[in-house]
């Protein structure tokens, strides 16, 4: 990776794409700090500590705060990441600034609408609400107004990716024979991996719940847009993830005073993600009936080959890091960990944010496998499970990566490097005491998504400490992961204030260690990969979706209710195989 900006600053080579970066991380940044406010408010509502809403509004605040953190506040950011990431590895500049301000423009009015159909939860008789939870599919219904204002954020997120297929596209004309550079290689695939599975969704929102919210259709079929939805909801924990490994991959091991260890690694690693993203969704539906048994078995052995690239992952990531802890006179076998930059507060929070997800991938391996997941399915584990992945290994690290990547496009410098630190131990520190709590209290049997997981007469048992130390750590976990956000938007604020300087960070990004040359070209024949991702995904989803249309009552549900079966599709299966069979049979004969 050669570096960019040669002696100037992005904001100064690229003024027009630092803006665009600038405005996605302010729309990310404020869609973090209500999202972080609405979470303190349920953690605080939930363990019974203290109750400023009515618990029928619980259902407005979640929604709130997963859909403002999980889907705007992650995607925004990763649309700055991307951007940036592509205008200095081609060192260009996008092809039309104005075409950049559209997808900003589209997905701020997407999140806009969502937003007040959200809120209006909270006005009696507005007859506007949207308690649907970050994960929309029906039988819950929101305000059409919800609908539209996602579909809008979208095709907006379609928008952002044509733009730098353009950039890319406009620099193979100029370099026919190069590699293409690692963090525009990164950006394009997981956009391909986006363009597959958003197709989902979109079908599920444009053809199915717009309509039945405007009431043109009368009824869905629920297991069909579940299983629409979870076809997407899937790979979108990869697409939180991908800005993240794209900093773990081509920025962290700069922090640590060393080089990544192998380019060729982090493109199959991309590539894995690519493929296998999509073929796993129904991992989140093991307990819906009508579905067979047989297709949620092939879900889990896709989900288990899913592993490889995190597993490969930690293994590049940590050696590089290791690498610079090296360089910087670090020696034996545990003690260069001392040796590495720990005050540096983007470091340290990258690091903090890869070692819980080694926890968070571990709780991620027990949800995968089908019988374990029966003990864990709908219960606090899961909320566990998730705010070690998307609420640390990705929250944190897109905190602690703004504290190199701010500077680069407002020109100043980071207001404060301490605050900056207490900012990302505090929210390791929190997020150490919340999600153990929720995984143990998951264990104990205590639901997720629940306003008062108090009942009478029955009382929750813990194989070690008690349900009353559980409370206690994740009103504690919460209150520190909220004040950690406030500090992080406080010492983001004052830098973007600050006085301009020449050099307000240092954004050289060094070449790895092993690069492109030692990597087959068939790594980026983007063409193939895309075909056989499409092929995986036919075969994953064609059989379920067949049989969950035949016997849910049709494309528009409406029929009998579904009875528990493990045969459905299978049945399909036997007479498409049959059918075949016979027919083959007569020609034959
Ligand atoms: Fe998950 C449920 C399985 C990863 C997010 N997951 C969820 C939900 C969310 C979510 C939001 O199979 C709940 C959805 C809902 O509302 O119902 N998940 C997995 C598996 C993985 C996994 C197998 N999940 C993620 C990631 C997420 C995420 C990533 C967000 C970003 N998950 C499930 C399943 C369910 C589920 C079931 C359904 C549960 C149910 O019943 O509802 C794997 O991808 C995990 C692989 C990860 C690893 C860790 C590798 C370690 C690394 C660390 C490197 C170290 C560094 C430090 C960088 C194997 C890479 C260096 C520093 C030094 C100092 C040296
Ligand atoms: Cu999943």
């Amino acid at each position: 990776m050669a570096t960019a900006s040669g002696g100037s600053e992005f904001v100064d080579k690229f003024p027009d794409e630092a803006a665009i970066v600038k405005a996605s991380f302010l729309i990310a940044f404020v869609s973090l700090g209500i999202g972080a406010f609405f979470g303190l408010i349920q953690a605080l509502h939930r363990t019974d500590v203290l109750r400023v809403i009515d618990s029928a509004d619980y259902y407005t605040v979640l929604t709130g705060h997963g859909v403002l953190l999980a889907i705007v506040f992650t995607i925004f950011f990763l649309c700055g990441v991307f951007h940036w990431a592509i205008a200095r590895s081609l060192d260009r500049p996008a092809e039309s600034a104005l075409f950049s301000w559209a997808w900003v423009g589209l997905m701020t009015t997407g999140t806009v609408l969502a937003t007040v159909a959200i809120l209006g939860g909270f006005v009696p008789n507005l007859g506007m609400s949207a308690d649907v939870l970050f994960t929309f599919y029906a039988p819950l219904q929101a305000h059409p107004i919800f609908y539209i204002g996602l579909a809008m954020f979208i095709v907006g997120t379609w928008l952002s990716g044509a733009d730098w297929f353009l950039s890319y596209r406009a620099w193979r004309q100029d370099h026919p024979d190069e590699r293409i550079p690692l963090q525009t290689f990164m950006v394009l695939t997981t956009m391909i991996m986006w363009y597959i599975s958003t197709l989902g969704v979109a079908v599920s929102v444009v053809f199915f719940l717009i309509p039945w919210s405007l009431g043109l259709i009368e009824s869905v079929n629920p297991l069909l847009t579940r299983t629409l939805f979870w076809y997407f909801g899937h790979p979108i924990v990869y697409f939180w993830l991908m800005p993240a490994y794209l900093l773990w991959y081509t920025v962290l091991p700069k922090l640590a005073g060393g080089r990544l260890f192998s380019d060729p690694l982090a493109r199959v690693v991309f590539l894995l993600f690519l493929l296998l993203s999509t073929p796993v969704g129904i991992h989140h539906q093991y307990l819906d009936p009508g579905i067979a048994e047989g297709f949620k078995f092939i879900a889990m052995t896709n989900t288990m080959f899913l592993l490889l690239p995190s597993l490969l992952t930690a293994f590049t990531v940590v050696a590089s890091v290791e690498h610079g802890a090296r360089q910087r006179g670090g020696k034996g076998y545990l003690r260069w960990l001392g040796a590495l930059p720990w005050r540096d507060p983007a470091f340290t929070g990258m690091a903090l944010a890869g070692a819980m997800f080694a926890a968070g991938g571990f709780s991620g391996m027990i949800n995968a496998g089908m019988n374990i997941n029966y003990l864990i399915h709908n219960t606090l584990w899961v909320p566990g499970h998730f705010h070690l992945t998307v609420g640390t290994a990705v929250a944190l690290t897109m905190m602690a990566g703004s504290y190199w990547l701010v500077p680069q496009v407002t020109g100043t410098k980071l207001y404060s490097r301490p605050i900056g630190l207490l900012q990302v131990i505090m929210w390791f520190v929190g997020m150490v005491f919340m999600s153990n709590a929720m995984h143990r209290a998951g264990l104990a049997g205590i639901p997720r998504r629940t306003a008062e997981p108090q009942y009478q007469n029955f009382e929750f048992l813990t194989p070690i400490g008690s349900i009353f130390e559980l409370r206690v750590q994740i009103a504690l976990g919460g209150t520190l992961l909220f004040l950690s956000v406030v500090l992080f938007l406080f010492n983001i604020l004052l830098t973007s204030l600050g006085e301009e300087s020449d050099r307000p960070v240092d954004s050289y990004l060094p070449e790895p260690l092993s690069g492109p040359e030692g990597s087959p070209r068939i790594l980026d024949n983007l063409a193939m990969w895309t075909g056989i991702a499409a092929v995986l995904v036919v075969l994953a989803y064609t059989l379920p979706l067949a049989g969950i249309i035949q016997n849910g009552g049709g494309l528009f549900g409406g029929g009998l209710p579904v009875p528990a079966t493990v045969s459905a599709g299978f049945d399909l299966v036997m007479t498409t195989v049959t059918s075949a069979f016979n027919t083959l049979w007569g020609v034959v004969a």
